[in-house]
């Protein structure tokens, strides 16, 4: 192979994702491209150039002012299912993947579900509040908790019922849908006890444990506390 050409095959497999590894998003893609064995870096550093969150420029990448984004050669892209969904067509043949078709629209209907509803009620409105505490001298809110504690149970409820009635979660091949919900349950595992929701789930429980017993996702979230 010449030099050239295998310059160009390392090009094509390396991505760039804006934003920091912290996010769950952006884990969520960390861990698709160790799945693939594709190149990544993180980070505010895009395109050549820095791009200060929320600055005009980001404004011009997403127009909600949000993370991740990926640049994959020339091609840039928002929407971080949306963004799962285009690695792995990009870069594993289609003859690989073990989903049916409808399956395959499945896991896209669950991966909607999972960024637009379950992110909110377990990452946005929950954990985030421990996080980043908004109380006085910089506590967390108590009753804001308790007041959201309803919907984040509610949310358990949700995965645990996609465990047990559907298949796009927990196959041999590891989905898009449980490539968004590995970060986010593992944040959720590392809440103090009588915050952490998963507890009352051996379901979810079992789920995350055999997400974690994968390398790639054992890789980007470092291993889950004993509960
Ligand atoms: N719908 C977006 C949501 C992305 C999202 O909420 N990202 C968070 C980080 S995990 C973010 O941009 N937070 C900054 C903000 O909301 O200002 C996706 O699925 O990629």
């Amino acid at each position: 192979m010449t030099s050239q050409a295998s310059a160009e095959i390392k090009a094509f497999n390396k991505v760039e994702i804006y934003g920091p590894s912290f996010s769950n998003f952006v884990r969520s893609i960390m861990v698709l491209c160790e799945e693939y064995q594709i190149d990544y870096c993180t980070g505010l550093n895009f395109a050549g150039e820095m791009v200060e969150l929320k600055s005009e420029q980001h404004f011009k990448l997403h127009p909600y002012g949000k993370f991740p984004i990926v640049k994959h050669q020339t091609f840039i892209l928002c929407e971080t299912a949306s963004i799962c969904r285009y690695i792995q067509t990009t870069f594993m043949p289609k003859s690989s993947l073990n989903f049916t078709t409808h399956q395959m629209a499945r896991i896209d209907a669950f991966s909607a579900i999972i960024s637009i509803y379950l992110d909110k009620a377990l990452i946005r409105d929950y954990l985030l509040e421990f996080v980043f505490p908004k109380g006085d001298q910089g506590n967390v809110r108590l009753d804001v908790v308790e007041s959201r504690q309803q919907a984040a149970r509610e949310a358990l409820v949700i995965i645990e019922n996609e465990l047990q009635q559907s298949d796009t979660l927990n196959n041999e091949q590891l989905s898009i849908a449980d490539v968004l919900l590995a970060p986010i349950l593992h944040y959720l595992s590392g809440l103090p006890a009588p915050f952490n929701l998963i507890h009352d789930s051996l379901t979810v429980r079992n789920y995350l444990n055999s997400l974690m017993a994968r390398e790639s996702v054992n890789k980007i979230l470092i291993a889950p506390k004993n509960w």
